[in-house]
């Protein structure tokens, strides 16, 4: 942790850093977890750095590599200097930013982007949700900038197998699952495919919403936002400071949830990373299913 705000008895949200391959669906996700797309659409299609978005109704700024700050218009992010940008701040007011920070990551392997773009930034991340394309999904390229994640932090993430529906039988699902289940062995704390655009297309129609794998995913969205949140709140008592108990910042309670993830919170069909040798059998059945019937 390099910034000062993660000293340690340092109060602070969870930062939960949306990363993977050109496309994956980064970006759709945030949206999704957000209800909201932060960005004009034309801006979503221009190579930016990192996108750190916070709750609140501040000017954006991008913070250049030598710690300085700037303001930014948001028409105008295409012309941020990505090389010479640590990182975009965005501010919005929504729910799940009530309980945690996003942070959109550019693609991994990007031939025009360096990727000292975003490896500086992860430092400054809790957990990962990475996401995956179904179709192509645990690339090389992928496995290796997972290869140097701290355990730490891989442990609390999650990997999205991402536009599910782009497959359409259901032995070519439960062969990606169990694929991907194998490679990624204890190296995520749950993996769950999904079509975001699905889930987008929900709106308020819980039945859809859990067919979208969506449900599934923010219900153990929730559980890592409170695991991250009791680390993040984590005060360590100054030795000098031990008898002045009131000066020491009390932990945040436990995290209000965005309605939209509460509402998917009841779902039972959670699959957690590590799973027992049964499960990528039971798996297509269950999750699959429902995303053949809407599609
Ligand atoms: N069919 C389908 N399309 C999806 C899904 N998720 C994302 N997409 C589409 O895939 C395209 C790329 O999605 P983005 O969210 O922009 O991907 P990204 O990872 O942010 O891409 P970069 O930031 O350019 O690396 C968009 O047109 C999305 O609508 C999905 O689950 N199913
Ligand atoms: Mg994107």
């Amino acid at each position: 942790m390099n910034s000062g705000e993660t000293a340690s008895g340092a109060r602070r949200k969870p930062r939960i850093a949306l990363m993977g391959e050109f496309s994956a669906g980064k970006s759709t996700l945030s949206n999704l977890l957000m209800g909201q797309s932060p960005l004009p659409e034309k801006v979503t299609a221009t190579r930016l750095s990192p996108v750190w978005i916070s709750y609140g109704t501040r000017t954006p700024y991008r913070v250049d590599i030598d710690g300085t700050t700037e303001p930014v218009s948001i028409d105008r992010l295409e012309e941020i200097p990505v090389q010479q940008t640590r990182n975009i701040r965005l501010f919005l007011e929504a729910d799940i930013l009530e309980v945690c920070d996003l942070i959109d990551f550019p693609g991994i392997s990007d031939p025009n982007m360096s990727s000292a773009v975003w490896e500086r930034m992860l430092p400054e991340v809790d957990a990962v949700i990475w996401c995956t394309h179904a179709t192509q999904a645990w690339r090389q390229s992928e496995a290796a900038v997972w290869d140097e994640m701290p355990q730490a932090v891989r442990e609390n993430s999650i990997l999205l197998i991402t536009r599910f529906d782009k497959l359409t039988n259901e032995k070519d699902r439960g062969r990606v699952i169990k694929r991907v289940t194998r490679e990624t062995k204890g190296q995520f704390g749950g993996i769950f495919p999904v079509s975001l655009l699905q889930a987008i297309q929900a709106g308020e129609d819980y039945d859809r919403w859990e067919a979208s794998g969506a449900g599934p995913f923010t219900a153990h969205l929730i559980d890592v936002i409170e695991i991250l949140t009791k680390l993040t709140t984590r005060t360590e008592l100054p030795l000098y400071n031990i008898d002045s108990l009131s000066d020491i910042p009390q932990p945040v309670t436990a995290p209000v949830m965005p309605r939209r993830v509460q509402r998917a919170a009841n779902s039972s069909r959670t699959v957690r990373g590590d799973p027992d040798p049964d499960f990528a059998d039971d798996l297509p059945t269950s999750i699959a299913d429902p995303i053949l019937r809407s599609s």
